[in-house]
């Protein structure tokens, strides 16, 4: 099966974080690959990735960078598929610096940008399978699968507390 979402992040010191995007998407059923290619350490890399992905069959991209984080606006900046952003926190601003850098894109140059750390990281990866649920019926399945799945888990939750509070 060829990879349909590109993950890309700054450095090898982002997968722990961005492990979380492959997972969801694992969980819809849909492949995905991942890389380091920094904006500011190898621009060309990451503009070469940006303009080959489209006609390697990727779909959806997904970019997670700390500090500076420029990688999400140079990838959509050289492509037409949807980006998707994750700030990550690797500085000593925690993520903030990384949000601005990543949400305050100029118009024109769209970059979807979802929360700081693992749990935008997991955003990032369930919003992708949306986006390919849209013409993927399997996909579409897991997703609302996945929806269940997650109701189900704080209804348990909630029958667990009754239960404490109730002392047995
Ligand atoms: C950013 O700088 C990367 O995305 C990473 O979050 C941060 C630190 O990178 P390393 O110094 O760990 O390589 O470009």
């Amino acid at each position: 099966m060829t990879a349909k979402v590109l993950i890309l992040m700054g450095s090898d010191s982002d997968w722990e974080v961005m492990s979380e995007a492959r997972k969801a998407l694992a969980e819809a059923g849909v492949e995905s690959e991942a890389h380091v290619a920094s904006a500011h350490r190898t621009p060309e890399r990451a503009a070469e990735f940006a303009r080959e992905a489209a006609g390697r069959g990727i779909q959806v991209i997904v970019c997670g960078a700390g500090a500076a984080a420029h990688l999400a606006g140079v990838v959509a900046a050289g492509t037409a598929l949807p980006v998707l952003g994750v700030p990550l926190a690797s500085s000593d601003l925690s993520g903030l610096d990384a949000l601005l850098a990543t949400v305050q894109m100029p118009a024109g140059v769209p970059v979807g940008t979802l929360a700081i750390g693992k749990a935008g990281a997991r955003n990032a990866g369930l919003l992708a399978a949306r986006i390919l649920a849209l013409g993927d019926p399997a996909v579409a399945a897991k997703v609302e699968e996945q929806r269940r799945r997650m109701s189900a888990e704080v209804e348990a939750k909630d029958q667990a507390l009754q239960k404490r509070m109730r002392g047995d």
